[in-house]
């Protein structure tokens, strides 16, 4: 059985910028409601004793497995999001991680914009991504379900841009709350600690 996981952090430690209210809801209905399903479909098949990234792969080759693979990618790309955000968030980047962004976007502020710039462009429901190819850092946006994991790029950061990630706190400003998130959310030593796994 998949499980939805706690929370690193309280209910209402990302407030003002993410309140319990939306996160509440976030967490402990869509994201449960992908983890129920996901139990639902792949029991008594083949898939229940795979791990979540086999399910994804699989799944994601096989044009009849859409709805089980819609449920394994946001059950991934939630769980991978909720770890990459903290209590008094933003801030500074550690040195390692920072070099690479200056290498790569040209500055801090530059990869900062990009990134806003990719939450604001997804159209309709998606994700924001800082990925890693073992050789650079690049910005990655995907539809719906779909994840960075299925090309093989580490992901180092996500920001989910579907509307029920901002609707409760900022109504329909998407750009006000992808400031909020790589400004004030982002959990940069978690980043870090991915950049360095994946480099
Ligand atoms: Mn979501």
């Amino acid at each position: 059985m998949f499980q939805l996981p706690d929370l690193p952090y309280a209910m209402d430690a990302l407030a003002p910028y993410m309140s319990a209210e939306a996160l509440e809801y976030h967490h402990g209905k869509h994201h449960k409601a992908y983890v129920d399903k996901l139990n639902e479909l792949v029991a008594g098949t083949a898939y229940a004793q795979m791990t979540l990234e086999e399910i994804i792969r699989r799944s994601a080759a096989a044009p009849a497995e859409r709805t089980l693979f819609n449920q394994t990618g946001q059950h991934w790309n939630h769980s991978h999001f909720w770890l990459g955000m903290k209590k008094d968030g933003g801030g500074p980047i550690p040195g390692n991680l920072e070099r690479q962004l200056i290498a790569d976007f040209g500055s801090v502020d530059q990869f900062k914009a990009a990134f806003k710039a990719a939450c604001i462009a997804q159209f309709g429901s998606g994700w924001a991504w800082l990925i890693f190819d073992g050789q650079k850092l690049a910005i990655a946006k995907t539809g719906n379900a779909d994840t960075p994991l299925i090309e093989g790029h580490a992901a180092l950061l996500t920001c989910d841009v579907w509307e029920h990630s901002y609707y409760i706190d900022y109504r329909n400003m998407r750009p006000k709350y992808a400031d909020a998130f790589i400004d004030n959310l982002v959990d940069w030593e978690k980043v870090t600690e991915r950049f360095e796994a994946a480099a």
